[in-house]
């Protein structure tokens, strides 16, 4: 709980390319909305992009694309914090803590850590098994209360619960346990092109994902080549996963639901409605587009915000990292 009483919010975002429709409905806008009930916390997580392969030219250029696409999509520096991870030692610094309360069994049961190995054999590094440490410390080292994020990491946000649990056990009541926050629908926007796979940035198909700095052509191709299914109805059934993605990203960009979004396209085809959704997802980007140009372009206003928003970020974390130390037994500093 924050000091105002508002419960706190924390969550993050790798710099790993530019965000797709699955990260937006997923995580960022309700990133958004949720700025007026709560204290928000957001950090572009480059030191979790880290743990696969990164050119570290593009590592910067995305990682300052990531900082600006979250104001251009709505995240407001008056109601929010949002910094850049490594600006912030004390992640790194409670992750280690944390970590000699993690399990080394409880880390092999991560499904993304058994997903990221396969798909980065040549990589099987430490970080990427303890990837889930340093996530559960970015949200200890504020006591967030709650943290929303897309159905993909559940089970990261359980292993959190359990560190903390652990922690709090052997040493005495102090951390919150964080709650997930997962929206209803648009949890898990799924890939255009293998719909029963999450839409990811990291895809090597391109045609997979929507990136939400594609322009509108780009945006139409790729729904006109979504994979659906052989029948021809536009309703939200079980084993129509390419049509129920589709309506659900129509539904979260219109604020239609599917009653109405059935209705609006009873007797005809898949061909119409791929080409409104596109149309619809391209007018809703439009406006992101607008202002990530504007924002990504002031590189003095964009360093102003992260390192200032650094800062508070450091003070806040600082005050929990240094009633840990105490608690664990080191020794006062100063
Ligand atoms: P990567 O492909 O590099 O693993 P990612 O696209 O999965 O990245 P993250 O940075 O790991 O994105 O996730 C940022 C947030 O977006 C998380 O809260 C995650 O749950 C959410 N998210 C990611 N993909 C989707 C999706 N397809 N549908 C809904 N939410 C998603
Ligand atoms: N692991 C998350 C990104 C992430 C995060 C966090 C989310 C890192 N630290 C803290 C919520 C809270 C991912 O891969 N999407």
């Amino acid at each position: 709980m924050s000091e105002q009483g508002k419960k706190l919010i924390f969550s993050g975002i790798q710099p790993t390319g530019t965000f797709t429709l699955g990260n937006y409905i997923g995580a960022i806008s309700n990133w958004k909305t949720l700025q007026d009930e709560y204290n928000c916390i957001y950090s572009v997580v480059d030191m979790h992009a880290i743990t696969v392969k990164q050119d570290p030219a593009k590592l910067r250029s995305n990682t300052l694309d990531a900082y600006a696409l979250l104001l251009a999509c709505g995240i407001d520096l008056d109601k929010s914090i949002v910094f850049i991870q490594s600006h912030v030692k004390t992640h790194a610094e409670l992750s280690w803590v944390l970590s000699c309360t993690t399990q080394f069994g409880e880390l092999t049961r991560m499904t993304q850590f058994k997903d990221k190995s396969a798909k980065h054999s040549d990589d099987v590094n430490a970080g990427l098994f303890t990837y889930p440490v340093l996530m559960a410390a970015d949200i200890l080292a504020y006591n967030a209360d709650l943290v929303p994020v897309g159905a993909d990491q559940k089970q990261h946000l359980e292993l959190a619960r359990n560190v903390a649990q652990r922690f709090n056990q052997r040493y005495g009541e102090f951390f919150t346990l964080p709650e997930p926050y997962i929206a209803e629908v648009g949890a898990k926007i799924m890939s255009l092109q293998e719909p029963t796979k999450k839409m990811s940035k990291s895809d090597e198909n391109p045609n997979s994902c929507i990136l939400i700095l594609d322009d509108k052509d780009t945006i139409i191709r790729k729904f006109k080549r979504a994979v659906t299914d052989s029948e021809a109805e536009i309703c939200y059934r079980d084993g129509k996963d390419g049509i129920n993605n589709l309506m659900t990203i129509y539904s979260m960009v219109t604020g239609k639901n599917f009653d109405e979004i059935t209705k609006e396209f009873a007797g005809r085809g898949y061909g119409d409605f791929k080409l409104t959704v596109g149309e619809a997802v391209a007018e809703h980007l439009r406006p992101v587009q607008e202002e990530f140009a504007r924002i990504r372009a002031d590189k003095q206003y964009l360093k102003e915000c992260y390192t200032s928003n650094a800062e508070k970020a450091l003070k806040m974390s600082q005050r929990v990292l240094s009633k840990v130390y105490r608690k664990i037994g080191f020794v006062d500093a100063r």
